[in-house]
């Protein structure tokens, strides 16, 4: 079953406004000058880096920033003029969580089981609720609409909504859920050469229900419960999945999402030591289900710390299957030039045993600078021949495609955005006109709330 990755589009108000608490480059640059051109090019570049490679590619479109109907929801009325104005005036932290271009990284849009896995033949996807961080949290219904105009066809897709409370007694119940970015899917080699249904990792950093450990310094922001409740919806057998806890030590040093210190393809493993609580046995589980082709590459922290890995972002490359059948380590260009990496890109290239057999490097900084690397970027989805035929067609890569939305980009994507440019009501018009132009491109139909007002 072929990876296709659906990179999100970085949108128009691109910035860096301090969010994201626990995540190490949000906080350490904010207020600084973004470049949102640049940081839009820069994805395109790396979505056709990959298609190039032989890769099936897909765009997620940005979504709708500053979010009038947020805003409105949190008090500000009046035309939308006065709605930016008076928020830009009276809680700009409001109107920097309303105008967050976070959508980009689409590793956080939803959880996804492919055809071959799930209860019912389908591919499954359920929207990541985010809420944790509250400027993500407004990502959710955006992102049902645009996955199910994505993904339309009922016979091969089902887009579940992202979890709600679901505790029984009605209480609010915050089972975090933040996609992908927290999930990885193993897969081995049938006697035939073909692909057996796949092992699922679940990593969570504390319980819901408030048993076990968690994180002192930053929050844990996916949940045990919804892991479990999203293997169950998407009808993923008990005995396919393993419910990791991921290191309490390690969130503390900044690792927000699993995808920040491990990878995972095929029957691959590359994972930092200091990644989950009781590591061994995960490692000895996934073993024993995957099969005896499971490999687990463990990065020690003398090699490369923790904090190295948050800096460099190691283990956010995307660790893809080239149509030859070896793999590729799509590294950001922050990894270069570390000498433990560079030991490690050595020591797996240069061993027989390992399937990792090029080492790419791409730039992505200005996403890297908001904690988003080449993996934060794109939402994984195994699709079969026939699946991506079902795929709506604009929104598949293509040399014509890459080509126009380059042009789009140029055309519509101011070069630079401080904080203090959302409060400029010019950029609100500015994003509108770029995404409606957006989704005649893509062919996606109205899928924002602005096309319908
Ligand atoms: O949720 N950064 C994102 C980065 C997400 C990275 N995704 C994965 N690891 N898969 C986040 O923390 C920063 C926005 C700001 O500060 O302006 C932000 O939302």
């Amino acid at each position: 079953m072929p990876e296709t990755n659906f990179d999100g589009i970085v949108g128009p108000t691109h910035n860096y406004a301090g969010l994201s608490p626990g995540n190490v480059a949000s906080t350490s640059n904010q207020g600084a000058i973004a470049r949102p051109r640049d940081a839009a090019l820069q994805g395109l570049a790396k979505a056709a880096a990959l298609a190039r490679l032989g890769l099936v590619q897909g765009w997620i479109p940005p979504q709708e920033r500053p979010h009038i109907p947020t805003l409105n929801a949190l008090g500000f009325t009046g035309s939308e003029e006065v709605v930016i104005a008076s928020a830009a005036r009276e809680a700009p932290h409001l109107l920097a969580r309303a105008s967050s271009a976070s959508a980009m990284w689409t590793a956080n849009a939803a959880t996804v089981t492919p055809s071959k896995d799930s209860g019912d033949g389908r591919v499954h996807m359920t929207v990541a609720n985010l809420r944790t961080m509250p400027h993500r949290s407004i990502e959710a219904p955006q992102t049902a609409r645009t996955l199910r105009a994505i993904f339309h066809s009922e016979r091969h897709f089902a887009i579940h909504d992202a979890l709600a409370n679901l505790n029984a007694s009605g209480a609010p119940s915050p089972w975090g859920d933040e996609g992908a970015a927290n999930h990885t899917r193993f897969t081995a080699s049938s006697n035939n050469g073909g692909e057996v249904s796949g092992v699922h990792l679940f990593v969570f950093g504390a319980q819901a229900s408030g048993a076990g450990r968690r994180p002192s310094r930053y929050p844990a922001r996916q949940t045990l419960e919804a892991g479990q409740a999203i293997a169950a919806l998407h009808g993923i057998p008990n005995e396919r999945c393993i419910h990791a806890q991921q290191h309490p030590a390690a969130i503390d040093h900044g690792v927000f999402h699993n995808d920040v210190i491990s990878v995972g393809n095929g029957s691959f493993y590359l994972v930092h030591e200091l990644a989950l609580l009781d590591q061994d046995r995960v490692l000895d589980d996934l073993a024993a289900m995957v099969g005896p082709n499971f490999q687990a590459l463990v990065v020690p922290e003398s090699e490369v710390s923790v904090a190295d890995a948050v800096r460099t972002y190691l283990f956010n490359s995307q660790l893809i299957t080239l149509p030859d059948g070896v793999m590729a380590l799509i590294l950001p260009v922050e990894s270069e030039g570390h000498p433990g990496i560079a030991r490690l890109v050595q020591q797996m290239v240069s061993s027989d045993a390992c399937p990792v057999k090029s080492v790419i490097y791409l730039n992505v900084r200005e996403s890297m600078r908001n904690g988003g690397g080449p993996a934060c970027l794109r939402l994984r989805v195994p699709l079969t021949p026939e699946e991506v035929s079902a795929v709506a067609p604009g929104c598949l890569w293509t040399p014509a495609g890459h080509v126009a939305l380059e042009s789009w980009v140029r055309r519509h994507y101011r070069e630079e955005l401080s904080p203090k440019d959302l409060a400029d009501p010019q950029l609100l018009r500015e994003s509108r006109s770029a995404l409606d132009e957006l989704t005649d491109l893509l062919g996606v139909g109205s899928i924002y709330d602005f096309q319908h007002a």
